[in-house]
């Protein structure tokens, strides 16, 4: 069986459905992820770092990222850091450090192979900066390399408070759900501040659009000005450690909240003699094979609530999506053995051997 091409393009197929993932970005960096109309991204990200002995003291260095998604690939965006290293300028009252910016995706988009682009003005609050990112990706399979050209009006902590900062990144994903990244971000003016450097190890969580990742890293804050200065609590050489988690909330599945259970949908073969019957629920095809006969059909139900298909792996053309409540029906008019999956969970797998 040719099995790894279609896991291949499952993989790629899979991968942007409305939910930024930490399998195509670097920690430090702030990719070309624009979410869907609808979809508002939470990332936690908590980095903290342990002094030396005999005190061992944790510092913690809590940051949000909050983005919302308006269409047209367009996102308004927030960030908020606490005990930020861009606060440790002269004249800096407080280290908490927020951040808001517009994201345009210009070109492609996270995930989808060959060059994306994005375009982020933003404005940090605690530095009264203008500032702003060109941030390009370009994928090819397993592979993503990250660049980013970024430009600040005014710098916290620098002799010259307009600054250019370049930034580079590289993820490679070992599996479906493992990746390992890295990258460097610097002011271009030689300064003071040290580069900001980080690398990580990142999950998809199976069945969730969730991703996490457990990162080292010498910058405390992601922020376009915070993501470009490395961090050194002693002077010396020390490391951050964190872990961010990617939480995608989807409006529409808050719906039922105000309107009640989304009405049923029919989709497909109506009509068709029905001889199986097979329920969504769960993130699961409810029966792993059905069979049936020749000129037969089988109904899909959706019981949960968020969208699947029946995508069929070969010649035989699929379902569209199927919303929450929706049903598809299909119809098998010659015999055989009809492997498919769900396209927005590729682990989602099912069979139809027809007779
Ligand atoms: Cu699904």
């Amino acid at each position: 069986m040719k099995r790894a091409p279609f896991i291949l393009l499952t993989f790629v197929a899979a991968a942007p459905v409305g939910a930024q993932s930490l399998l195509y970005r670097a920690p430090n960096m702030g990719g070309v992820w624009v979410p869907d109309g609808g979809v508002v991204q939470f990332n936690f990200l908590h980095r903290f770092y342990v002094s030396p002995a005999p005190s061992h003291t944790v510092v913690n260095y809590p940051s949000f990222t909050l983005a919302a998604g308006f269409g047209h690939q367009i996102a308004l965006g927030g960030r908020f850091a606490t005990k930020s290293l861009v606060g440790t300028g002269a004249g800096a009252e407080t280290t908490n450090e927020t951040e808001i910016y517009v994201r345009w995706g210009a070109i492609g988009a996270e995930g989808k192979d060959g060059f994306a682009v994005a375009l982020t003005p933003a404005y940090n609050f605690l530095a009264k900066s203008v500032d702003g990112e060109l941030a390009v990706d370009w994928t090819r399979g397993a592979l993503t390399l990250q660049g980013a050209v970024r430009g600040i009006s005014r710098a916290l902590g620098t002799p010259e408070k307009q600054q250019m900062a370049v930034a580079g990144g590289v993820v490679a994903r070992l599996t479906r759900y493992i990746a390992v990244t890295a990258d460097l971000g610097s002011f271009v003016a030689p300064v003071e501040q040290r580069a900001a450097w980080s690398a990580a190890i990142n999950f998809l969580i199976p069945g969730s659009p969730h991703t996490f990742s457990l990162q080292a890293s010498n910058a405390t804050s992601v922020s376009i000005q915070g993501a470009s200065v490395g961090y050194a609590p002693t002077g010396s050489n020390e490391i951050i450690y964190g872990f961010e988690f990617t939480i995608p909330l989807h409006l529409k599945r808050f719906s039922p909240w105000f309107h009640g259970s989304p009405k049923p949908v029919a989709l497909g073969a109506v009509g068709a003699t029905v001889a199986a019957e097979v329920d969504m629920a769960a993130v699961k095809y409810g029966k792993d094979t059905v069979t049936i006969s020749v000129g037969q059909a089988v109904r899909w139900t959706n019981r949960d609530p968020v969208e699947h298909t029946v995508t069929f792996d070969r010649t035989e053309p699929g379902s569209p999506v199927i919303p929450p409540n929706g049903s598809y029906i299909h119809r098998f008019d010659k015999a055989g053995t009809y492997t498919y999956h769900c396209t927005p969970h590729p682990f989602m797998t099912g069979v139809v051997v027809v007779k």
